[in-house]
């Protein structure tokens, strides 16, 4: 299995993810400018749409689609789905919405300038906000650590260098998982 990564991108979760899971992964940097590999091979005959995350399966097959891949891990990895009857569907439910309305939100904003930038700014914190009441119990749902709480800490991680004023609770939310094992262990592996 190869994921395909830039080193602190949202790809950065699907990585926590599969290390959070036991899943043994080989990781191939992107260079996301020139859509190249560090081999000269082309991302593009990858993923044709040029963006990471991309999952290579011991069969061929190609997942992207953090929401997809996230997914697939947690399917492959039952704890790092919500307990209960429905915590499958509230774990997709978690994903769609840090998808769509916080992670889409970074390249529309950075690709902006002045009072529209300031605007979707104001959307991604009051998004972020959306959650804040969940965080003090130690993660999105509870003290259980899924596989939302990856993508969501990738992109705090992100909102805090970028200065974004996010609620109290995510400076430990942030601090809290980024000191687990397999966070460390997947910051070393896409520092190199
Ligand atoms: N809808 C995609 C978006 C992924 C995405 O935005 N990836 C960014 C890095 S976080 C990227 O590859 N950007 C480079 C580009 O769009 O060319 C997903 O959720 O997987």
């Amino acid at each position: 299995m190869k994921l395909f990564f830039a080193p602190g991108f949202s790809s950065l979760a699907d990585h926590i993810a599969l290390l959070e899971a036991g899943l043994a992964v080989d990781i191939v940097e992107v260079d996301l400018e020139t859509k190249r590999l560090r081999d000269g091979g082309d991302y593009l005959a990858v993923n044709p749409k040029g963006q990471v995350p991309a999952l290579t399966l011991d069969d061929g097959a190609v997942l992207t689609e953090n929401v997809a891949i996230l997914a697939w891990i947690a399917d492959c990895a039952p704890h790092l789905t919500p307990p209960g009857p429905l915590g499958r569907y509230r774990l997709l439910e978690m994903l769609g919405f840090i998808a769509s309305e916080i992670h889409k939100r970074f390249p529309i904003y950075l690709s902006l300038a002045g009072e529209a930038q300031e605007t979707v700014g104001a959307d991604i914190v009051r998004w972020f906000g959306f959650l804040d009441p969940r965080l003090d119990r130690g993660y999105l749902f509870g003290d259980v650590f899924s596989a939302a709480d990856a993508y969501l800490f990738v992109m705090a991680r992100g909102a805090l260098e970028m200065a974004f004023p996010l609620g109290a609770p995510y400076r430990d939310y942030v601090a809290r998982i980024e000191a687990r094992p397999a966070v460390q262990t997947a910051l070393r592996r896409e520092a190199q």
